[in-house]
């Protein structure tokens, strides 16, 4: 048993404000949090254990980052480069660019590879106190390298104090083999990967990527009714760069969550609200295209729609390894709040994952908890590029 004391704490118990306790204290029974309130009102089966000072810092629950593929070969720097040059992120892709040449180097690598480059990813999330990080396949896009990479996801949180929970996206991109061809591609790869990844225990969810340059709704579609075969909940790449209704899709078939949705709609938010699917903006990728459509916020609170808030972390539209930078940029670049954007890698995070103890300070959730060097919340997405993370408690322990 343990106990946090002088604290401030933000719960966030009811996800519409920070839910602060000053002076608050925690008590923790195994992976547990058993009690959280004032001070100075501790019951007394809980006074028994460790005590822990915190010296009146801040305490959130353990942050999320719902959407990332840190596990990939390679890196993008020369296309980076290009696009510098003058080049768009589509011509880049259709000139066998982009997603393709870091699948390549994925399937060139080998396991020991990728999960070393994975770790340093994972390392600066953890960093920042990221205790739960969802991480994508795809770019693999064959059954073998689709499979390597959600093994590797597993080892992250083998080799780390992280859960990792994994996506199956084989539908991100057409491989250079199947140019052409989407519908094969569906049919005779993607979708007996999908199966032959579940039967290894490897999928906890499945997401595709609907877009001009990747897959129609009609063809997620099909991703999404063998996922609903196998009893996985799905989640997409939707509205990014067009509309060409992924968000609705989504929605119909009851989505976790829609991800991106710069080009959503004031319809598509009411979708997501009749879902109850998560609407997960990724700021990062937007500043790296340099995208000028914002996701409609105002919508989304209008309609009531959750949102959640990531890094998107990949080699091509965002190599950002930072939840707090992430924060920041939702604030100033879409208007969240600095409230929105902390329940965005909290509460509605652990709801785009399905997860239901975590992302909250409140007894029954996950120990899960940073302490952190400051002393209100909005002071977490207000700096660049500062760590103010003082300790991580995870699963329970310090
Ligand atoms: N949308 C994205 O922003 C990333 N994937 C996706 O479906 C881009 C991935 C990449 O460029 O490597
Ligand atoms: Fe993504």
């Amino acid at each position: 048993m343990m106990l946090l004391t002088n604290a401030q704490i933000a719960t966030l118990q009811d996800a519409q404000g920070y839910g602060l306790v000053e002076d608050g204290a925690i008590a923790i029974e195994g992976e547990q949090i058993a009690w959280v309130g004032p001070a100075g009102e501790v019951p007394a089966a809980y006074h028994g254990g460790t005590v822990h000072d915190l010296g009146g810092r801040l305490v959130t629950p353990g942050l999320i980052d719902c959407h990332t593929h840190v596990v990939f070969g390679g890196n993008r720097a020369a296309e980076f480069e290009q696009r510098l040059n003058g080049a768009s992120y589509e011509e880049v892709a259709r000139a066998g660019g982009g997603i393709v040449s870091t699948v390549t180097a994925t399937r060139a690598a080998s396991d020991d590879m990728l999960l070393a480059e994975a770790l340093t990813r994972v390392d600066a999330l953890i960093a920042e106190g990221v205790m739960l990080i969802e991480v994508k396949s795809g770019y693999g896009l064959d059954r073998e390298t689709e499979l390597k990479m959600l093994r590797v996801a597993r080892q992250l949180a083998q080799a780390r104090p992280v859960e990792i929970r994994t996506s199956f996206l084989g539908a991100h991109a057409v491989p250079p083999e199947y140019r052409g061809s989407p519908d094969a591609y569906i049919d005779d790869v993607c979708i007996p990967a999908l199966r032959a990844a579940h039967a290894e225990g490897l999928v906890d969810a499945v997401d595709g990527f609907c877009e001009g340059i990747a897959f129609d709704t009609a063809q997620i579609a099909r991703v999404f009714d063998a996922a609903a075969a196998l009893g996985l909940p799905v989640k997409l790449h939707a509205e990014q760069l067009s509309n060409i209704g992924g968000t609705r899709l989504a929605a119909r078939y009851g989505a976790l969550s829609a991800d991106h949705v710069e080009y959503a709609t004031d319809e598509d938010a009411a979708a997501l609200a009749q879902s109850g699917t998560v609407a997960v903006v990724l700021p990062g990728a937007f500043y790296t295209l340099r995208e000028t459509q914002a996701p409609p916020i105002q919508a989304f609170r209008d309609h009531g729609v959750p949102m959640a808030l990531a890094t998107d972390c990949n080699p091509g539209s965002s190599p950002l390894a930072s939840v707090l930078l992430s924060m920041n940029m939702a604030c100033t670049l879409f208007r969240m709040t600095p409230l929105e954007a902390l329940l965005g890698v909290t509460v509605h995070a652990a709801r785009a994952l399905g997860v239901a103890d975590r992302g909250r300070i409140t007894a029954g959730a996950r120990a899960d908890l940073c302490v952190w060097n400051v002393t209100h919340p909005a002071e977490l997405a207000y700096r660049i590029g500062f760590n103010p993370l003082h300790k991580r408690v995870f699963r329970g322990a310090p």
